[in-house]
């Protein structure tokens, strides 16, 4: 019987000193567990007479029932300390002002493409879309590459198969739409373009073009050099000058390539825009147009080239990058 005293006040003792909830846990399990020190003391049973029995097991089970309402007294007390300093610490200032949630805004390249679309479209262009993902015949054979061009190796022309490249230039529409419709025609293009190439500063693997082409009776450089010139000074402005000089691409005939010139623009220098010429005739007759009766030109430039010149921009990586310190410096700019 001193024996169960004695460990009710050692508990005891041990309840009162406890510091939090985890340790009152750890305490119960001691002393009223199933193996626990209180617990256990029924075990003794077996050794007392038949009158010591009752008299042993009434105050065990008052020791059990006496530490057990001790540990709940002091269990609600510890949890609302504890609950009061969760409170404080998970403390919400409702009176702070609240994150600003960060507004999108259009790339700046999809605003360049607006504007071109709309000044393309404005001059009666169709606007049209090809594959990424396309025929080689239409990326090289469709536009009179000889068979040993070095465009189509595998340093310059991503391969997906043998007869499918990541299209190297947009110029890749016009089989496509020669395939299927006659002239008169004046579509347009703008889309991503893919090339193997060594990256730098005004080189990327992925970029975009525009690609620009029209067909009719008597289509000639004069009406080639008059587009470009609208085309440029509604990009960058009304004092834009427009320079061809002879160049060779395989799907023109003659080729240039152009460049244009403002006083506001790199001081005055002239900036190479694209190439362009006049659309070879072996294609118009490969696709059934009388070369006799209609001609056509065709000009493509990179999309990247406009903001660069527009903005100043020195590296076109940096429109890939999706870097916010860059993009957002377009933010606000009108399409
Ligand atoms: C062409 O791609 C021709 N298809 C253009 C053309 C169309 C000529 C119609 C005649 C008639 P070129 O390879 O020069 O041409 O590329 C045209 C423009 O795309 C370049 O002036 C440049 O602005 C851009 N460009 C070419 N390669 C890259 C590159 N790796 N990274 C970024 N821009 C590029």
């Amino acid at each position: 019987m001193e024996n169960v005293g004695s460990l009710v006040l050692a508990a005891q003792d041990e309840i009162t000193a406890a510091a939090s909830t985890a340790d009152l846990k750890q305490i119960e399990i001691k002393y009223l567990g199933k193996n626990g020190l209180i617990t256990s003391l029924m075990r003794q049973m077996g050794s007392l007479s038949a009158e010591e029995k009752p008299a042993f097991g009434a105050a065990v089970n008052t020791a059990k029932a006496t530490v057990q309402e001790s540990i709940d007294n002091r269990f609600s007390a510890l949890r609302d300390v504890e609950l009061a300093h969760r409170f404080e610490a998970e403390k919400i200032d409702v009176t702070m002002p609240g994150r600003q949630t960060r507004v999108g805004y259009a790339h700046i390249l999809h605003l360049t493409t607006l504007k071109i679309k709309r000044v393309l479209g404005g001059l009666g262009f169709r606007y049209e879309e090809g594959p990424e993902l396309e025929d080689f015949k239409y990326n090289f054979d469709a536009l009179n590459y000889p068979p040993d061009h070095p465009a189509m190796d595998d340093q310059d022309t991503f391969y997906v198969a043998d007869d499918l490249v990541l299209r190297t230039q947009c110029t890749a529409l016009q089989g496509r739409i020669f395939a299927q419709e006659k002239p008169p025609l004046r579509v347009f293009t703008v889309g991503r373009t893919f090339r193997n190439e060594a990256v730098d500063r005004t080189h990327n693997h992925t970029f975009h073009q525009v690609d620009c082409f029209m067909i009719d009776e008597n289509v000639s450089m004069a009406h080639l050099k008059g587009t470009l010139g609208t085309f440029a000074r509604a990009m960058f402005g009304p004092e834009v000058k427009v320079r061809f000089r002879p160049d060779f691409f395989p799907f023109v005939e003659p080729g240039v390539d152009y460049a244009i010139s403002s006083p506001k623009l790199f001081n005055g220098r002239w900036v190479e825009l694209g190439g362009a010429g006049l659309i070879h005739p072996n294609i118009l007759e490969a696709n059934g147009i009388d070369p006799q009766k209609y001609s056509g030109f065709a000009f493509g430039l990179g999309v990247e080239r406009i903001p660069m010149m527009a903005y100043g921009v020195d590296d076109l990586r940096l429109f890939l990058e999706n870097d916010l310190r860059f993009l957002s410096q377009f933010q606000g700019i009108a399409a």
